[in-house]
């Protein structure tokens, strides 16, 4: 079979293309350990405020250098509203919604999730300043969306 020479270029440099790009989502996914934020825990929405830790929502100290802060997102607020979190350990958020979907997403900082009812998304975050950071719901979740906000303090361990 014949095939023109331009043809073997574009088969060749198309061929290449997919390559290059598994091999780069490949590196990423395995080498980095980079996944989709959450989505592998699931939660009953009706029986968040009965189910740990979700039950008891707020921060937990888990060692030395690790910490849990576990939310739950409703309309149209975060409960709680306020943590505080030392500087320089490792926080880990288990964030969930009752209702609809929201988001948790930390101002200043590639924290973001999109939060659906039925799940449990993780994100993990080391802060390295102390200071007041602002939580925002940026998926537009009804009439009150614009005051869905917390804060979380970080403070000198
Ligand atoms: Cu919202």
């Amino acid at each position: 079979m014949h095939i023109h020479r331009y043809e073997k270029i574009w088969l060749t440099f198309g061929i290449s293309a997919l390559v290059l790009f598994l091999i780069v989502l490949g590196f990423t996914a395995f080498a980095q350990g980079h996944t989709p934020a959450g989505g592998l825990q699931t939660i009953d929405p009706k029986l968040v405020d009965q189910t740990p830790p979700f039950d008891n929502p707020g921060v937990k100290k888990v060692d030395e250098n690790r910490y849990e802060v576990n939310l739950v997102a409703q309309v149209f607020s975060f409960k709680p509203n306020k943590v505080q979190v030392p500087v320089g350990k490792e926080i880990v958020f288990n964030v969930t919604t009752k209702d609809v979907v929201h988001s948790f997403t930390i101002v200043g900082t590639n924290v973001n999730m999109m939060l659906i009812p039925g799940y449990i998304n993780t994100a993990k975050y080391t802060f390295d300043k102390p200071g007041k950071y602002l939580v925002l719901c940026n998926e537009y979740c009804g009439a009150g969306h614009q005051l869905m906000q917390m804060e979380i303090e970080v403070i000198e361990g």
